[in-house]
């Protein structure tokens, strides 16, 4: 395909579903159609890149868990070659639902008692992939949990699943041996804590192998807010994590894990979700971004194209605040299992891709979009 019909193509998604703002219920066009492509262009990636990102994945997914040389190899090749493979071109279909990124205020009280079932669930990854993710309530990431410093947590987890799964929470102190033991389908556990610490928390399940688990979905966040969080108009919650993709409607692919062979890198557990429902703020909003890298292994660098991060929040501790400093932030950090959040503002009306500044993880799905006031598609276009 050259590059000119590439972008022809690529052109016409923009009739994607236009139902799908987050946060809105105000008609809008949708944009997105063209995101790769501005994207490139924005941050100087040639389209022929773009373009071999894009055509490069079925053959990423088939060469996945073949590569060295050697006898090992043949044996793992079809297996590896039923895996699904992620279409990156692809749209979601009508009826699909955004994961809501919208982070809830911390309930009132100071105790929390909280349901947490574990189950295996078929769930759409990516346009037209479903897997059999492993699950916290159904869904990845799991409940998202919030409290603050001393809030009581009393979560019984139970095991509506096929197989032995567990919890731990990073919020928590607690023996590892006792409240984060295994439980067998059937069984359940109550684990109880005190939150002593702030921060934005990764919860998962450890049954081993907890490569397995985390990647194949068991994942959630738990805020603990600090005592100081400035009021702001919109609170999010992004967690990003890999793919591994295995068969279709099957669970991830341990192999591919273990080789860090990621077939997709994404936000809220689908691939590029919110470049298909734009997150809808207003110009001059303050917004707060909560972070989690669940993992399982890659890393990332939250950047927001087009905007500053003026407060940021790290594993428990701010690095950076409005002050006489003046310092701005491009770039929220995080290795797997770390957090925190950022906060800004957009000062014009238009688009703002939400990336990991790790650009090869863009083109694999850790790509979504914040929407600034209303947008004039033409015009957005034309500019690129
Ligand atoms: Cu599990």
């Amino acid at each position: 395909m050259s590059e000119a019909e590439t972008v022809a193509s690529d052109t016409e998604t923009t009739d994607a579903p236009q139902d799908a703002v987050v946060t809105s219920s105000r008609p809008r066009r949708d944009p997105v159609g063209w995101t790769m492509w501005s994207i490139a262009a924005l941050l100087g990636i040639g389209a022929l890149l773009m373009a071999s990102i894009a055509l490069g994945r079925s053959n990423n997914g088939t060469s996945a868990g073949a590569t060295g040389t050697g006898g090992a190899v043949a044996t793992t090749t079809p297996a590896a070659s039923a895996d699904a493979t992620i279409d990156f071109n692809a749209k979601p279909g009508a009826e699909w639902k955004p994961y809501d990124p919208t982070l809830q205020p911390a309930p009132g009280g100071t105790e929390h008692k909280i349901e947490m079932h574990a189950i295996e669930k078929v769930i759409e990854v990516a346009p037209g992939v479903t897997q059999e993710m492993w699950t916290f309530n159904g869904i990845v990431p799991g409940t998202t949990l919030r409290g603050k410093v001393g809030d009581l947590f009393t979560i019984t987890l139970i095991n509506d699943g096929k197989i032995e799964h567990s919890i731990d929470f990073h919020a928590s102190k607690v023996a590892w041996n006792v409240e984060m033991r295994s439980i067998k389908p059937g069984e359940s556990l109550v684990y109880q804590f005190k939150a002593k610490f702030a921060g934005a928390f990764m919860y998962h399940c450890g049954t081993a192998p907890a490569l397995h688990h985390i990647g194949n979905g068991m994942y959630g966040a738990i805020i603990i807010d600090p005592p100081v969080l400035a009021p702001v108009d919109h609170e999010y919650l992004l967690v990003q994590s890999e793919l591994y993709t295995g068969p279709e409607g099957k669970p991830a692919d341990l192999t591919k894990m273990m080789a860090q062979q990621a077939d997709a890198v994404v936000f809220n557990g689908y691939v590029s979700q919110y470049k298909f429902s734009p997150i809808r703020v207003e110009p001059n909003e303050r917004v707060r971004v909560w972070v989690v890298d669940a993992g399982p292994s890659e890393n990332s660098s939250f950047h927001i194209v087009g905007t500053i991060f003026d407060t940021v929040f790290k594993e428990g501790s701010y690095a950076l605040q409005p002050d006489a400093r003046q310092g701005g932030s491009q770039a929220l950090d995080l290795q797997p299992a770390q957090g925190g959040f950022v906060e800004f503002t957009f000062d014009a009306a238009g688009l703002y891709p939400i990336v990991t500044h790790k650009f090869a993880n863009v083109g694999k799905g850790a790509l979504g979009l914040f929407q600034a006031g209303e947008v004039a598609t033409t015009a957005t276009v034309a500019g690129h």
